[in-house]
C-alpha cells in the first residue's frame, strides 16, 4: 500500500462508558495477541462523546496505539450553542480524528453541504483530522447520478480548503443505501467512486495531493467482505458501523490481510 490503510469503527449511539471501556480493552487484547502492527494498518474508534474521556484514560494508561475521534463537531468554537461540542474540547481529549457530515447527521440533523463545510473548517482549526463523509442515496444511484452527486458534496465541503490542509484529510464514501441495511456496494462500486474522488482531488489540487489522500469505503462492511473491498486500488480503508461493536468481528476486519 502506498497509503497507510485506516480501519475506523463508528459506534454511532451505542456503548455507554462502561461498555466502551470493556470494548476497547478486549479489542486491544485481541490485537496485541495477534501482534498487530499499528504502523502498517491504523485503527481508530469513534465512540459517543460521553465515552471519549474513558477511552482517552485507557489508551494513555495502557499505551495503546489505538487512535480515536468524535462522530461530530460544532462549526463554532465556543458560545451559546446548547448541546454542541467544540473542536477545542475534542482536541483537549486527545482526539486524532472527527467524522464530518456523516449521512445520519445530514439526514436526521439536516446538515447542509455548507454546514458540513463549516464543520470541516472547525476540525482543521483545531488540528483534528477530518474524515469527510460523502455519498448518494438510493434514488440518486438508480438515476445514475451517483458520481456527480458525490463529487458535488466533495467540492462544496472543500470550497475553502487549501492544498496544505487538504493533504491532512480522509474521505469516506458511504452510499446511503448500503448503510446498516446489509446491502453492500460491490468492491467495483467502491472503486469507481474512489477513483472518481481521487480524480476530482487531482483537478481541484494536484496529482501528488490526490495520491496522498486516503479514501475509505463505508456501508455494511464486515469481516467476510472487507478483504475484497481493500483489494481495490483507490480504497484505503473502511468505516465500519454495526460490525465495529463486536471486538472479535472488528479485530478480524482490522486483520483483513490474514
Ligand atoms: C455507515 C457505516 C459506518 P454500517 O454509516 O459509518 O455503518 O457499517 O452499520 O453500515
Amino acid at each position: 500500500y502506498t497509503r497507510t490503510p485506516l480501519i475506523a469503527g463508528n459506534w454511532k449511539m451505542h456503548m455507554d462508558h462502561f461498555q466502551a471501556v470493556s470494548l476497547v480493552q478486549k479489542l486491544s487484547w485481541t490485537l496485541t495477541d495477534h501482534d498487530h502492527d499499528f504502523d502498517k494498518v491504523q485503527v481508530a474508534v469513534f465512540p459517543p462523546f460521553t465515552d471519549l474521556r474513558s477511552v482517552q484514560t485507557l489508551t494513555m494508561a495502557d499505551k495503546l496505539e489505538l487512535t480515536y475521534g468524535a462522530q461530530d463537531v460544532s462549526q463554532f468554537d465556543a458560545g451559546a450553542y446548547t448541546g454542541d461540542i467544540s473542536g477545542d474540547f475534542l482536541k483537549k481529549l486527545a482526539c486524532t480524528y472527527v467524522l464530518i457530515g456523516h449521512s445520519e447527521r445530514r439526514s436526521i440533523h439536516q446538515e447542509s453541504d455548507d454546514v458540513v463545510a463549516a464543520k470541516l473548517q472547525a476540525a482543521l482549526r483545531h488540528d483534528l483530522t477530518p474524515i469527510l463523509c460523502v455519498g448518494e442515496g438510493l434514488e440518486t444511484r438508480q438515476a445514475g447520478q451517483h458520481v456527480d452527486f458525490t463529487l458535488q458534496q466533495l467540492r462544496t465541503a472543500l470550497q475553502d480548503v487549501d492544498a496544505a490542509a487538504v493533504a491532512e484529510l480522509v474521505i469516506a464514501y458511504e452510499p446511503v443505501w448500503a448503510i446498516g441495511t446489509g446491502e453492500v456496494a460491490g468492491p467495483a462500486d467502491a472503486q469507481e467512486m474512489g477513483a472518481a474522488i481521487r480524480q476530482e482531488l487531482a483537478a481541484l489540487y494536484d496529482t501528488e495531493t490526490a495520491q496522498a489522500i486516503r479514501v475509505l469505503y463505508g456501508g455494511s462492511v464486515k469481516a467476510d467482505n472487507v478483504a475484497a473491498i481493500m483489494r481495490e486500488r483507490d480504497i484505503d480503508g473502511v468505516l465500519v458501523g454495526g460490525a465495529s461493536l463486536d471486538d472479535e468481528e472488528f479485530a478480524n476486519i482490522v486483520r483483513f490481510e490474514h
